[in-house]
């Protein structure tokens, strides 16, 4: 790990997103979330790591499983709540649910559903950012899954040919709702090697341990804030729950049981924990005042959800 005193932060960023969504998880039942919902627990540390890379004045671009991304960027867990709640107190005024959040102020410039679509609206991003002479990097976040289709492509060789400040950042968990990569692609083939075809500096990475994510998003985003391009990130992990919904689906056999029993075992909260509390890097009391503010801001985001108002009208999504 390139920087301890980072250590406290990014389990407070891990730790944030997973009690946050098993909340989502536990009250999704009581039909007030009507908003369909993508979990990421189990992949926290992708979020967590390569957010706390970044400045807060520079861009992230999300996807439908966007909730990582943006507590990982200083979301705030009650404007997402209320979101997710539809209530006019919500990021998107209400109007767009989980998987179209957006916060400007700390630059989060939003999540879309629609697989890929973000990465070209990142890319262009970024390549304003370089006409007005900003230093800002842009980090767009995706799944495997939108690496099959033609804009990732179209957008990783715009970015290379005009060597701009973007991390391409890449989770790998494997399925792309209930397929798994050997229907999808040819067996053997590497995901971030179809990126390298694009002359991009590509790294491939182990999603579940945070400060290995961390390390490689730092690098990379030093390299594009000097003005050295664009870098593509393939880091492996695995969803824990269903593809959509706060439930188990390990019935359905797409997937092993001792497939999923392998990648639990992986926690990266709990890789967090035994690694760095034996070795002294963190104080174990240190983490439990972390884990007792969040539960005070997980319970105070709920409430805050429920009791805030509906929006009066669809309005303000576009133009605030
Ligand atoms: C263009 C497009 N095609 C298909 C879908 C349906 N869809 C929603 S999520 C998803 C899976 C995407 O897999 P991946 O990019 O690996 O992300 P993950 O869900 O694994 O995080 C698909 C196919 C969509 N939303 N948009
Ligand atoms: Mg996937």
């Amino acid at each position: 790990m390139s920087d301890p005193a980072k250590l406290p932060i990014l389990y407070e960023l891990m730790l944030r997103i997973r009690r946050v969504e098993e909340r989502i998880a536990d009250l999704y039942s009581e039909q007030e979330m009507r908003c369909p919902v993508h979990l990421c627990i189990g992949q926290e540390a992708t979020a967590a790591g390569a957010c706390a890379a970044l400045e807060r004045t520079d861009h992230v671009y999300s996807t439908h499983r966007s909730h990582g991304h943006y507590l990982g960027k200083g979301g705030s867990v009650r404007a997402m709540m209320a979101e997710i709640y539809g209530k006019a107190t919500g990021c998107s005024k209400g109007n767009g649910g989980s998987m179209h959040l957006v916060d400007l102020s700390v630059g989060y410039m939003g999540s879309t559903p629609i697989v890929g679509s973000s990465i070209p609206i990142g890319v262009g991003d970024a390549f304003g950012a370089v006409l007005r002479g900003e230093k800002r990097v842009t980090m767009v976040f995706f799944g495997e899954g939108a690496t099959e289709e033609g804009v990732f492509h179209e957008s990783v060789n715009f970015a290379v040919l005009r060597k701009l400040p973007v991390v391409f950042l890449c989770e790998n968990n494997l399925y792309s709702v209930y397929s798994p990569m050997s229907v999808r692609q040819p067996a053997g083939r590497e995901v971030y090697s179809v990126a390298q075809g694009h002359g991009i500096e590509c790294h491939q990475g182990a999603g579940n341990d945070v400060a290995a994510v961390y390390d490689l998003a730092r690098k990379a985003v030093r390299k594009a804030r000097e003005g050295g391009g664009p870098t593509f990130l393939e880091l492996k992990t695995y969803r824990w729950r269903e593809h959509c919904g706060p439930n188990f689906d390990n019935d359905l056999g797409y997937r092993t049981v001792e497939e999923y029993e392998e990648w639990r075992k992986l926690c990266p909260l709990e890789a967090f924990e035994k690694r760095y509390l034996a070795s002294g890097a963190v104080a174990a009391d240190e983490l439990r005042r972390i884990a007792e503010r969040i539960e005070r801001e997980v319970a105070d985001a709920v409430a805050f959800a429920k009791s805030s108002p509906f929006p009066q009208e669809a309005q303000g999504v576009y133009a605030p």
